[in-house]
């Protein structure tokens, strides 16, 4: 695999000599090419910046020079293009594994407010482009994520890991999270190693690393255990910011609907903007059901009660043509299912005369509550986690 990174910090990519890639290197498994950017600037201060159209803070970096960059390096169909942005689709195992196939990955790493759009529009002609995000966080540049991406994709590489095993190994935690590891001395600080390590006993010591991975994800991560799809196949995402408009569109839908059933106009969810449901996807955790592209499912849920242990559930929405197949059961099921660690019971409110949804949440096990404080014109509903 042959790899490039252009920057206008090579220096910041030296690592790549270093650790991990540099057996890869010797091996000739990767060849690996770092590039200043500047190199391709044709100006005495070889300028690789200018100010942003539109106005605002900071300095955006100029088409011209990456233009020039991916000419000489010969950038083409059988070339993917990774743009390293917070703006991008995140960086998972699995997006490793699907670039670990590439011939040839070449790394545009941004700095300041950005490059210039124009470059990615133009690489998406010539090549296959990727956008990709390292995490829900703000670095300073494209850099760290490169090489992120680099160990990740590298390592896979067949003949790459001195032990396949491990990659073998690794491979079959099942999406869930590393259970414990010691070595010796078998006591340290007054702690002993788990005596079924040292039974001896591969069947026990197996089971018990499952149990505790299982364990651990469901504490730490309990939304790699939820399932990550409909029965049909249809994933079920995480919302992310640009699902605003669509939420809205398909939250006014279904409080219409919630009007009518109610005969009342005065439902919050029905008066929303988009700035409202932007605002509430920051926080709450949201996941979306499309159909080929068409936004038709959604819910929400978060943390609530004194201690955190109540998952407050809402938003339960299908589209109005999709309703009565279950969809809705599923959404529910799913924000269940990735409530996290410490939540011992679930809570929602629905109109209260919304005898559809009732009827639904009370086949989920659902009970009424008229105890407890419900906003005007509905009812509060709750279960146990089991
Ligand atoms: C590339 C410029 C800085 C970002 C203004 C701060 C990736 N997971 C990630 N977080 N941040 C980045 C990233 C940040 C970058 C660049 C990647 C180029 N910046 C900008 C926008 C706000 N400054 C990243 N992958």
């Amino acid at each position: 695999m042959r790899l490039d990174y252009l920057t206008i910090f090579p220096d910041y990519l030296a690592p790549l000599g270093l650790s991990l890639p540099g057996k890869a290197v010797e091996s000739g498994l990767i060849d690996v090419h770092v590039h200043d950017l500047r190199e391709w600037t044709h100006d005495r201060h070889r300028t690789v910046d200018d100010t942003p159209y539109g106005g605002g803070a900071g300095m955006v970096l100029k088409p011209e020079p990456f233009g020039e960059a991916f000419e000489a390096l010969g950038v083409d169909e059988h070339t993917t293009v990774v743009f390293t942005t917070p703006s991008g689709e995140p960086f998972t195992q699995r997006l490793a594994e699907e670039l670990a196939t590439r011939q040839r990955l070449v790394f545009a790493c941004g700095r300041y407010e950005g490059i210039d759009q124009r470059v990615i529009d133009h690489a998406r002609e010539v090549a296959e482009v990727r956008e990709v995000s390292l995490g829900d966080y703000v670095l300073n540049g494209g850099e760290v994520a490169a090489l992120a991406i680099t160990e990740a994709v590298v390592r896979l590489l067949p003949g790459f890991m001195g032990n396949a095993e491990s990659l073998v190994e690794e491979s079959h935690t099942g999406g869930l999270l590393e259970y414990p590891v010691y070595t010796k001395p078998p006591v340290w600080d007054g702690r002993e190693v788990p005596m079924v390590l040292r039974s001896g006993d591969h069947g026990l010591v197996a089971a018990w690393r499952q149990e505790q991975a299982r364990r651990r994800t469901a504490e730490r991560r309990p939304d790699l255990l939820a399932p990550s799809a409909l029965d049909d196949g249809t994933p079920i995402e995480r919302a992310v910011p640009a699902d605003a408009a669509e939420v809205l569109t398909l939250q006014r839908a279904c409080w219409v609907q919630e009007a009518l059933a109610n005969d009342s106009l005065d439902i919050p969810a029905l008066h929303e903007s988009l700035d409202d449901v932007r605002a509430w996807l920051a926080e709450w955790d949201t996941y979306v059901v499309r159909r080929s592209g068409r936004l038709v499912g959604a819910v929400r849920g978060r943390r609530d009660g004194p201690e955190g242990q109540v998952w407050d559930i809402g938003r339960v929405m299908v589209a109005p043509d999709l309703q009565g197949a279950g969809l809705g059961r599923a959404l529910l099921e799913h924000i269940e299912a990735v409530a996290p660690a410490g939540v011992t019971s679930y809570a929602l409110f629905t109109g209260a005369a919304s005898a559809r949804n009732h009827r639904m949440y009370k086949k989920a096990g659902y009970r009424l509550r008229r105890d407890l404080p419900a906003p005007p014109g509905a009812v509060v509903l709750t279960k146990r986690r089991r």
